[in-house]
């Protein structure tokens, strides 16, 4: 499938920020003197000027769209309510079949043999061992029927089954007050997310799709499902995780993507 964008990434990007922003002033969240500054950069030449710039050449308005997606990564950073539920959908809405996606076409699926794999944790985390799939079913495990939204102009209802990601952090001892949570999968896609997110109570490490192993088409051996972004942030074929202070960016992202992806 390919990416039709109907308007770029970064527009989409400074019209959430403009609209995070005046959300925050609006339930006075932001302090007085914040606030003076951020009324004033509320229009797409104010934030233009974060760059400290004017739009006349090909870097200030690089800049400038990248102080726009770091501001809307903040705002939505600033927004997000980490016990605030995504809808949850009776299993007779489930979407059949459920649509495929990646960054190639559909028969060129990576298959991921169980026998020999392991997923590899690492960062700041205290317990570094990896894990067969057969240790993650030992976890305890939940279902969602949630709505997976996707950039490209389409949505479905799908069903997931696995282990809380909240619960595999604490098992692993992972740093929670550390700022992202990196993932690494087999088809050279990358994508990473914020700590909030990861500790949030719908965050499953995905083990099951419809009540049965994940299928390859989407994501065996594991994906992370978070229906409160979306699904460009939900990495599949996940082989290696990381907990870090440091910005990892992300295959989309890295192409102008806005970083959080919230939905
Ligand atoms: N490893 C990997 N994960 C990925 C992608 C990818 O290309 N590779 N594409 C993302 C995008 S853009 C979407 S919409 C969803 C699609 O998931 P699905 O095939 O289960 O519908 O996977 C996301 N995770
Ligand atoms: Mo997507």
């Amino acid at each position: 499938m390919k990416i039709v964008r109907t308007a770029s990434p970064t527009q989409v990007d400074a019209e959430y920020a403009l609209a995070a922003a005046r959300k925050l002033l609006a339930r006075g969240e932001i302090a007085p003197e914040r606030r003076r500054f951020l009324q004033r950069t509320l229009t797409l030449g104010g934030l233009a000027l974060l760059g400290g710039c004017s739009l006349t050449d090909d870097d200030s308005v690089d800049t400038a769209l990248e102080n726009i997606s770091r501001l809307n990564d903040k705002a939505q950073g600033l927004l997000f309510d980490p016990t605030r539920l995504a809808p949850v959908y009776p299993e007779s809405m489930i979407t059949r079949p459920f649509p495929f996606n990646a960054y190639y076409g559909e028969d060129e699926v990576r298959v991921i043999e169980e026998a020999g794999y392991k997923l590899e944790v690492s960062g700041l985390v205290a317990d570094k061992r990896s894990w067969t799939l057969a240790a993650l079913r030992t976890l305890p495990q939940q279902d969602q029927v949630t709505r997976h939204i996707c950039v490209e102009g389409w949505s479905a209802i799908g069903k997931w089954g696995g282990v809380p990601f909240k619960t595999f952090l604490e098992r692993i001892g992972a740093d929670k007050t550390a700022r992202y949570v990196g993932f690494k999968c087999g088809d050279d896609y990358h994508t990473s997310i914020d700590m909030a997110t990861a500790l949030h109570p719908q965050t499953l490490l995905a083990l099951t799709y419809d009540g049965r192993p994940l299928p390859p088409r989407y994501g065996f051996p594991m994906k992370l499902r978070m229906p409160t972004k979306l699904g460009y942030k939900n990495p599949k074929h996940i082989m290696a995780l990381y907990v870090t202070n440091t910005y990892p960016g992300g295959y989309w992202e890295d192409q102008g993507y806005n970083w959080f992806g919230g939905s």
